[in-house]
């Protein structure tokens, strides 16, 4: 599976994530990356997820940089050369998901720059990096997601404003207009991230339409086909360091449809 890994510079560290990083980074940069399959969707991003019952470590990249991923991606980063130096794993510091929820980062090609990281029961530990890039206007997952926050966020722990960013229009597609996701989890009648089924054949449809049908609202490619512009977008962010090309290894994917 070839994934594109959006780079998320963090603004301003939750107070939880503050107290355990601080002072163990050496001066680097710090991103969050997200693994996705739909770059030409990220200038509707309205948040980022992680998963707060999962492990994350902060890994350098070299002595500018370091990326906020799960140890198994930082492991496959490094076989693929994207950590240096190549094979090796150096893991700065150890956090759990709940802490870095409530962390202010920087969304790359996002028509809302600034974003919060939220917590997401859902997300995988053993695909991707463990850090999702929230679209809630194309991702059926993400808008489920963001409303279950939005109803009950003492529960989860969140303030109402890092859940505050509506959905972006960013592709229209003949069947489900501006805002596909949401149009797919009211025709399936989809309640919550909970309802795993309906969510799953809605990601199948919202894949399906977006990629074969679907036109860009918005951007330096606006008024192409997202199959024209899928690739542009990507070239684009990875040609100004925004992104980077990251494979998932063979046996997952094996596991993964088996
Ligand atoms: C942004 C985005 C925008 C995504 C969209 C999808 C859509 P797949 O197809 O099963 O391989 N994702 C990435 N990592 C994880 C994880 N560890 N746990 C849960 N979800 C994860 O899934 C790839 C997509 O699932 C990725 O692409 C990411 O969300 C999420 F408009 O990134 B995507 C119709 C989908 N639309």
């Amino acid at each position: 599976q070839e994934y594109t890994v959006i780079k998320m510079a963090v603004v301003e560290w939750s107070p939880a994530a503050k107290a355990e990083i601080e002072g163990k980074v050496g001066g680097r940069k710090v991103h969050l990356v997200a693994a996705t399959l739909r770059p030409e969707t990220m200038y509707g991003q309205t948040n980022c997820f992680v998963g707060p019952a999962l492990k994350y470590g902060v890994f350098a990249v070299n002595d500018q940089e370091a990326y906020v991923c799960t140890y198994r991606a930082a492991r496959n980063m490094a076989y693929q050369g994207a950590i240096k130096p190549q094979g090796h794993v150096n893991q700065l510091v150890e956090i759990d998901g709940a802490k870095i929820v409530g962390t202010k980062i920087n969304a790359p090609f996002a028509l809302n720059p600034e974003v919060y990281v939220l917590p997401m029961e859902t997300v995988l530990a053993t695909k991707g990096t463990g850090v999702v890039t929230s679209v809630p206007s194309d991702s059926p997952d993400d808008y489920a997601t963001l409303m279950d926050l939005r109803k009950k966020p003492e529960y989860y722990k969140i303030e109402p404003s890092w859940a505050s960013i509506d959905p972006v229009p960013v592709i229209s597609t003949p069947a489900y207009g501006d805002m596909t996701a949401p149009a797919l989890v009211q025709k399936l009648k989809i309640q919550s991230a909970k309802d795993a089924k309906q969510l799953a054949e809605a990601k199948e449809i919202a894949y399906k339409e977006g990629f074969y049908n679907g036109t860009m609202l918005v951007g330096e490619y606006k008024g192409e086909f997202v199959q024209d512009a899928k690739a542009k977008v990507r070239d684009s962010m990875v040609k100004q360091g925004l992104a980077i090309p990251y494979a998932e290894p063979e046996g997952l994917v094996i596991s993964r449809s088996s």
